[in-house]
């Protein structure tokens, strides 16, 4: 498999700057190595958007942009395009260059990421993610992210969420967005748990997006970034959300996002990253989810 690793080293418009600097860890960690070893072909491109005087939402959606464009050069090239990036907001990127016409996204998180300038009390615009993706927030910049259109909630499922604003909340339940909450992983186990919301996926897209917070962790175990709730999945069981989710999606492309080195001095996390991607490497080459795709 040809696989190309995408660093976009951004976290809210500063580079190289605490997530922004994941990317980077988890290429130190072995990465590249790693699915090397697996037998995959792997390309390194970096996003270097030489901003002057950068601010958070200019550099955010010029991330997204740039983005969608090494996303979609990596998939006309045959290659599976691995996003590593500091934001959330990867994914709407990577989404657009992947296809919003026929793309379905398993977003990976703590949190909703569903805020919108209307609710947001931080003002963070990577907790809008999902808001921009499906077209309820800054419409005019998501529209400058080429290859965008909103997609709509049928083809977003959440998985892992355990900490909701209570604005966003609403916003879900009013939403037709499934969401499989980290409590639903924990008790039936990830196959029992996704399996109603992938089977409906599964009729509504031709590839899936996989986005991969990485503080859907449990923080106690696999530290990920200074946002901290309580609770969250263990490696093991988010490798089999991967796995339950590969056997029956094709994958298009894959983000790694919100890692701050910082908080994972023993590389723990970056460890559980980089089995992650292996397996949904692994899943792609041998056709997961092939045969259930129109
Ligand atoms: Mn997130």
């Amino acid at each position: 498999m040809q696989v190309r690793l995408i660093v976009s080293p951004y976290d809210s418009g500063q580079k190289l700057k605490r997530m922004g600097r994941g990317p980077d860890r988890l290429l130190g960690e072995g990465l590249a190595a790693a699915l090397a070893a697996d037998g995959h072909s792997v390309e390194l491109r970096r996003i270097d958007l030489g901003e002057a005087f950068p601010s958070e939402i200019a550099v955010g959606f010029a991330a997204m942009r740039a983005v969608a464009e090494e996303v979609r050069v990596a998939r006309d090239a045959g290659a599976l395009p691995v996003v590593l990036g500091g934001n959330c907001n990867t994914t709407v990127g990577a989404v657009a260059g992947l296809g919003c016409a026929e793309a379905g996204v398993l977003w990976l998180d703590a949190h909703g990421d569903i805020n919108t300038p209307d609710t947001s009390q931080s003002g963070f615009l990577d907790g809008m993610g999902v808001a921009i993706l499906t077209g309820r927030a800054w419409s005019a910049l998501a529209h400058s992210i080429p290859g965008f259109a909103a997609l709509p909630d049928e083809r977003v499922v959440l998985a892992g969420i355990r900490d909701l604003d209570s604005e966003e909340a609403t916003l879900l339940a009013d939403s037709a967005i499934a969401v499989v909450e980290a409590a639903n992983i924990g008790e039936a186990g990830a196959a029992a748990a996704l399996e109603t919301a992938l089977a409906a996926l599964a009729g509504r897209i031709g590839s899936l997006h996989l986005h991969l917070d990485l503080d859907v962790h449990d923080a106690g175990v696999a530290p990920a970034n200074h946002f901290r709730p309580p609770g969250g999945l263990a490696p093991d069981q988010v490798g089999a959300v991967i796995d339950a989710a590969l056997a029956r999606l094709p994958l298009g492309s894959m983000a790694v996002t919100a890692y701050d080195p910082a908080v994972d001095p023993a590389g723990v996390t970056a460890a559980a990253a980089i089995d992650h991607v292996r397996r949904a490497v692994r899943a792609r080459a041998q056709g997961g989810g092939l045969r259930d795709s129109a």
